[in-house]
């Protein structure tokens, strides 16, 4: 189906035409309990959605998009356990690993829960053993210090969790993240470590990821170097996989494994045994906590009514701006010094899912998809690039999330840091106009650079402070508005083809830079110089 033929596409469209030029200066004054109205509560999220470019006949114009488009149906099938994934044959059930004990999640005529709770029972167990100091290392030390090694969605959901739960975190262990196959990575976070203290958790889905076993095995050689023992490696290697064989085969103990399954799409995996770090930093209550908020977004998607669907409603806002007004590009602000990796990890999780450029029956779209995702944590952006997004050229609708309560309390950091969060989508909406600039007194040469256009749409999500609950409320909202915009888009949100040309072509390229006698090369001009130069400047 092509939405962009459907009447409902073109009624967004003809309403588009005449709102465009809306000004929300010119909203808020015609409708003077915007603030009010536009507003959605869901646990601990309240959403103001009031400074978005939208008359009361967008959103219900928007919602008729999404029935048409089957956004619902497409819930109902991901919930059910079908295999909405087509290009894998896969089911995509990150809701499972928050299903509620006892409950019924089927795939392929199977319940899944029973094993999701076995593994985050088996999670639970090493974790306590570990924290408590039951669990040594292979000299009898206490583990100190946790170093997960993985990439993609088995490095950015734990990594960005771990920080942005530090504060309920045991101080006791450090936790640190190897990913990049660069090793100065794993020079920085194993300096001055030491081995009888280290545990490692080698966290890889296939176990075959090239940057993954390769630091996997630079670790195991460090901690070998210092422990001396390879049966030391039982203490101090764990692994968290789908590949029970290639575990066994580095030489961790299948007892030490702990498991998920092929219907958990890396990018949606880290409150799986992916999130083993986590764990081990918040301990098993604070995770369960954790697990307990994304039930509750969970909840809300599945059974509230489109137009008062926060994910849906989010996801229909991002289509409106994306779609309609053409803005290329969506920034996350999040003013919590603690929510610094977010962005990183909603990139992948946006990104990757949405970066797709055929429909789910392999045609070329003929719309726009998913957004460049970017931005950092406030108010440092305020003082870089907030410019562009303030007086630039370009429309860039963002979301400010903020906290009514501080994790640490100290002076008044906080009230400024959150006047800060609401001066921004204020000054943002509704600008500064000429005559204002000019009747403050500035000289008539510079009131056009100090002139604010203003009409800039944002999103403000207050939540009552950052724990581990309401962190997978906010996690679990922003999945669920990926997965409305791909289903908008008919395209395939839980596959990821595009990794893996790249990926190929270094693994030619690789031989031909260690080759030892100049190898014949077989690229464009441009690759072959490049490689030659390299291979050059390298031996010197
Ligand atoms: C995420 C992607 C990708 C993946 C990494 C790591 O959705 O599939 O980022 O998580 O490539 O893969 P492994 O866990 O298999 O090492």
């Amino acid at each position: 189906m092509r939405i962009d033929e459907t009447p409902e596409w073109e009624a967004v469209a003809s309403h588009f035409a005449e709102v465009r030029d809306l000004h929300l200066r010119q909203l808020f004054a015609d409708e003077p309990d915007r603030g009010d109205r536009m507003t959605l509560e869901v646990g601990d999220i309240y959403l103001d959605y009031s400074k978005n470019r939208i008359t009361a006949e967008t959103m219900p114009l928007l919602e008729a998009v999404a029935r048409r488009a089957g956004v619902t149906e497409l819930r109902d099938a991901m919930f059910a356990g079908e295999k909405i994934n087509i290009t894998e044959d896969r089911a995509v059930l990150h809701v499972a690993l928050r299903a509620p004990r006892g409950s019924v999640i089927e795939v392929d005529g199977a319940n899944v829960v029973p094993e999701v709770h076995h593994v985050l029972d088996r999670m639970a167990d090493f974790a306590r053993r570990v924290r408590s100091g039951e669990w040594i290392g292979h000299t009898g030390d206490r583990i100190r210090n946790v170093i997960n090694i993985g990439i993609g969605g088995s490095d950015l959901g734990p990594r960005m969790a771990c920080e942005a739960l530090r504060d309920v975190t045991d101080r006791y262990i450090k936790f640190r993240f190897i990913s990049n196959i660069d090793g100065t990575d794993f020079w920085e976070a194993t300096r001055g470590l030491d081995p009888s203290e280290t545990l490692f958790i080698i966290s890889s889905k296939t176990f075959t990821t090239l940057e993954t076993m390769t630091n996997a095995y630079t670790a195991r050689e460090w901690a070998l170097a210092g422990l001396r023992d390879d049966s030391a490696i039982a203490q101090h290697f764990v692994a968290v996989s789908t590949n029970a064989a290639e575990v066994a085969k580095f030489g961790i103990d299948p007892q030490n494994m702990f498991e998920f399954w092929d219907w958990v799409g890396g990018r949606y995996s880290y409150d799986s045994a992916i999130g083993l770090s986590l764990m081990l930093a918040v301990g098993p209550e604070g995770f369960e906590e954790m697990l307990e908020g994304f039930r509750l977004m969970d909840e809300h998607f599945r059974t509230a009514p489109i137009g008062e669907n926060m994910p849906i409603l989010l996801g229909l806002l991002g289509v409106w701006y994306n779609n309609f007004f053409g803005a290329e590009t969506k920034a996350i602000l999040p003013y919590s010094q603690y929510l610094a990796h977010l962005t990183a990890y909603l990139q992948q999780l946006d990104m990757e899912s949405n970066g797709k450029s055929v429909d789910r029956e392999g045609n070329p779209v003929h719309w726009q998809t998913g957004p460049i995702v970017w931005g950092q944590p406030g108010t440092n952006g305020q003082h870089a690039y907030y410019q562009l997004i303030h007086q630039g050229t370009k429309l860039i609708p963002a979301d400010f999330i903020g906290f009514c309560q501080p994790n640490h309390d100290i002076g008044n950091h906080h009230d400024l840091l959150m006047a800060n969060l609401f001066a921004q989508p204020e000054a943002l909406a509704f600008g500064k106009t000429a005559a204002e600039v000019a009747a403050e007194g500035v000289p008539a040469a510079q009131v056009p650079h100090r002139t604010f256009a203003g009409n800039h749409p944002t999103n403000t999500m207050l939540l009552s402070k950052l724990t581990p609950h309401t962190l997978g409320q906010l996690i679990a909202l922003y999945e669920h508005t990926v997965f409305t915009q791909g289903a908008v888009w008919n395209i395939n949100s839980f596959d990821q083809w595009g990794v893996e040309l790249g990926k190929k072509l270094a693994q030619t390229i690789a031989p031909e830079l260690m080759a030892g006698d100049d190898p014949d090369l077989d690229h464009d001009s441009s690759t072959t110089a490049l490689i030659r130069r390299y291979r050059s400047l390298r031996r010197d």
